[in-house]
């Protein structure tokens, strides 16, 4: 081998090797963990992908599935060009179209739909992917439609929610300065492996580490003081519990209490109902645990607290347990204050970085009106704080047609398997649409539902807008050409905005036209974004952010105060059931008659992360898969025994709405009657066992986490 063929092989970059190192991010997990990538590029292939050393966020770092970026990118089954359907809705027959047909099928079906129906009965919907959102939302009002609706309808929105109309705004926990974290269903090394730097630090100055699961986990094992490991969806119970211990010992902060909270008597009516012995029967903790994580937190202040994303909202009693979980950061006078709770508001797709954009603004500027938004009749608290629909009524509203029929999806990055029972979903869809068009990388099971396909790159192959903590700002440039005849989503939606003639200037004038007038004011132009490989810090960021502002200057709640007894929820209508107090009742309620309780025992929590996975989007990416070939749910070691179950036999999971089948691990890391599973394979999703009814009624969040199963051999492991 000559020396230069060695170099070629070993990856060097240089003129003599054609290898050159161009930047991007990562964008296969969640818009808040995007990470900073250097992608290796010779004769336009990606050779190779590593973290970038000189990202202010993950300074190098990768975790497992952006060290599997190159694989996923070059994933066999992307879709090449725009397609057309040929066989029945479901059936994967397609025959390829050009874009300008493509378009122009979407144009006039669309318009039909409004037409025949109404704008509104075109529904746009968008999968985990964020970094178009405030295009395409704008979109959907501009074409004339209120429903735009993401799977916000299944993920943070509803902390957000319950953050609003207690504290009128979110806060994140100030860890630099807090002397006890309590991690509340805190994973960070498989959900945000960025995020436990902060947590070691903070034990390394002698601070102390709470943390409740209801699974052993590394976090639990490297970083707690304390570790709780709970009932599954009785974290709301615990939290009250708690908050009477903090009562009872004069360990509350009164003065805070007194100067910044409303509705505290009622609040402490509501705790007196949940003594030790109570709270120790319904959440399998020992009092002393109860008392000594009660103790820690509200006297070794400051004290902070993690809200996660998903794991508490995925119960249906998870909106109030958040809420109750939050209200114990007021009781101790920690919201808002040096080492508590600080808010800081998002800039950009939900990320902070200490200044203002005007996302929200462009996003519903356009709002037509006109009409109730998918949901709003269901969750009205849900629809009177969340400027989107509540997908988790559109198989409802599809069905019944009330109060309006919905005739078409218009869908970019939709995966069924997010919904609870998909097929009812996806049958419901092929019925009841005239019209669906998805947009994807890959050809997913959703996708050979749509009348037409449209093949969207990756996001090394495009230029994206970005916000990053610290008050930085990018604007990454492709790094390979779009593969195949694939383009971006936002080019996709100006195209067709252009030739819908859509009245709207922005929308026609492309991306950097709109993200021109989203980042307007900020003191850096596009064209400075541009040219930066690394992203630039913001000169008007302030960064940390300052607490005290809700304390000087009031809440954003209707009292100006921090509210135990909401008054936002007060003011929906009484037949709902919502109670104004963080209340809480069973996550399994409406599966308890006795029946149904003897035919499926097994408490069923699907989704918590693991670090090779996420959602649908990572099973077909073979390096990733490779590391769990099949699918595969987590038994406890004495069930497996009492139920003759061994590692890699297969199992049957039911529930009342369906089933499904996967390979047996055994585990002493769960509770006994605990089972978990991923969501998100085609061959085994476990969302067929979720009862589209199974929802949280404040928020209308499935109970993903808590569901009723039972679980049976179907073959041993050879
Ligand atoms: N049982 C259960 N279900 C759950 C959860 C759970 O914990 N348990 N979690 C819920 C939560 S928190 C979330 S966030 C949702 C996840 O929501 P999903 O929407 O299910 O997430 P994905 O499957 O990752 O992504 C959807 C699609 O987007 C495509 N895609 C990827 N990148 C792009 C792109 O740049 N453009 C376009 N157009 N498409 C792209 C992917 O290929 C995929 O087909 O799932 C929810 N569902
Ligand atoms: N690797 C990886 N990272 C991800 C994702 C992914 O799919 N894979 N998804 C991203 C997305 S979309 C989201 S929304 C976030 C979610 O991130 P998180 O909100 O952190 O969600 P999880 O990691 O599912 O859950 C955190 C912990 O809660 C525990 N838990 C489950 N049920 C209960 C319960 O009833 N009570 C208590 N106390 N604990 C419980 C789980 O065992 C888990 O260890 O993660 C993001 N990061
Ligand atoms: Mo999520």
């Amino acid at each position: 081998m000559t020396e230069l063929e060695k170099k070629i092989k070993a990856k060097i970059p240089g003129p003599d090797t054609g290898i050159e190192v161009r930047r991007s991010l990562c964008a296969i997990c969640s818009p808040g963990h995007h990470c900073g990538v250097d992608c290796y590029v010779k004769d336009g292939e990606i050779i190779r992908v590593e973290g970038t050393r000189e990202h202010p966020y993950n300074r190098g770092k990768l975790c497992t599935k952006g060290s599997s970026l190159r694989n996923y990118v070059y994933r066999k089954d992307r879709i090449q060009t725009p397609l057309r359907r040929v066989g029945e809705r479901g059936e994967g027959k397609f025959e390829p179209i050009t874009w300008d047909e493509a378009y122009a099928i979407i144009a006039e079906k669309l318009n039909a739909v409004k037409e025949q129906y109404s704008p509104h009965s075109v529904a746009f919907f968008s999968g985990y992917c964020k970094w178009y959102r405030p295009v395409f939302h704008r979109f959907a009002h501009v074409f004339g439609s209120v429903n735009f609706g993401t799977d916000d309808s299944t993920c943070s929105a509803s902390k957000v929610i319950a953050d609003k109309v207690t504290a009128g705004c979110g806060a994140g926990p100030d860890m630099g300065h807090a002397n006890t974290f309590l991690g509340w269903n805190y994973e960070g090394y498989y959900s945000a492996h960025l995020s436990v730097e902060g947590v070691r630090k903070l034990k390394e100055r002698g601070g102390k580490v709470i943390i409740i699961d209801i699974r052993q986990t590394p976090a639990a094992k490297n970083l707690a003081d304390l570790f709780l490991q709970i009932n599954p969806g009785t974290d709301g119970a615990l939290a009250l519990g708690m908050a009477k211990v903090i009562i009872d010992n004069g360990w509350a902060d009164m003065d805070y209490v007194n100067q910044y909270t409303y509705g505290f008597e009622e609040y402490k009516a509501l705790v007196d109902q949940y003594p030790l012995d109570k709270v120790s029967a319904i959440t399998g903790l020992t009092p002393e645990e109860i008392y000594e994580a009660a103790k820690l937190y509200a006297t070794n202040g400051p004290a902070c607290t993690n809200y996660s994303a998903s794991a508490l909202v995925h119960h249906i009693n998870g909106f109030n347990a958040h809420r109750a979980i939050v209200c114990l950061s007021a009781l101790t006078g920690n919201f808002d204050r040096a080492g508590g709770n600080v808010p800081n508001p998002p800039t950009y797709l939900h990320k902070p970085a200490g200044f203002k954009s005007r996302e929200n603004e462009f996003r519903s500027d356009r709002y037509p009106g006109g009409q109730k938004r998918i949901g709003a009749d269901r969750f009205p608290l849900w629809d009177a704080q969340f400027d989107e629909f509540q997908a988790m009524d559109l198989l409802r509203q599809m069905e019944e047609e009330d109060p309006y029929p919905i005739k078409a999806i218009f869908a970019l990055g939709m995966n069924a398997k997010m919904f609870p029972q998909t097929q009812r979903l996806l049958d419901v869809m092929k019925e009841k649409l005239d019209f669906f068009v998805d947009t994807d990388l890959f050809m997913t099971m959703t996708a050979k539902y749509a009348d037409i396909v449209l093949p969207a790159c990756s996001s090394v192959e495009r230029g994206e807008v970005k916000a990053y903590q610290g008050g930085y700002l990018t604007y990454t440039q492709p790094v390979i050409p779009p593969l195949y005849q694939s383009k971006s989503d936002v080019d996709i939606l100006c195209e067709l905005a252009r030739v819908m003639d859509l009245d709207d200037e922005y929308l026609k004038g492309g991306y950097d036209a709109c993200m021109e007038w989203i980042f307007d004011g900020c003191g850096v132009t596009l064209d400075e974004l541009k040219k930066s490989e690394l992203p630039v810090k913001v000169p008007v960021a302030k960064w940390p952010a300052q607490p005290g502002n809700c304390l000087k200057n009031g809440f954003k709640t209707s009292t100006g105060k921090f509210e135990f007894y909401s008054t936002a929820i007060a003011k929906i209508d009484p037949m709902y059931g919502l109670d104004p107090l963080p209340s809480y009742y069973d996550s399994l309620s409406d599966q308890n008659d006795p029946e149904t309780a003897e035919q499926y025992p097994f408490y069923l929590c699907t989704g918590a992360r693991l670090p090779h996975a996420i959602h649908s989007r990572t099973h077909e990416t073979p390096w990733l898969r490779s590391l769990c070939p099949k699918p595969t749910c987590e038994v406890n070691t004495d069930d497996a025994r009492r139920l003759g179950l061994s590692a890699g036999d297969v199992v049957e999971l039911s529930s009342p709405y369906g089933a499904i089948q996967a390979t047996v691990k055994t585990t002493h890391k769960t509770k006994p009657g605990v089972i978990l599973m991923l969501h998100g394979y085609t061959e085994a999703n476990v969302n067929e066992l979720i009862g589209r009814n199974h929802l949280d009624p404040y928020s209308g969040y499935p109970g993903f986490k808590g569901m009723r199963c039972q679980i049976r051999k179907c073959q041993e492991v050879k």
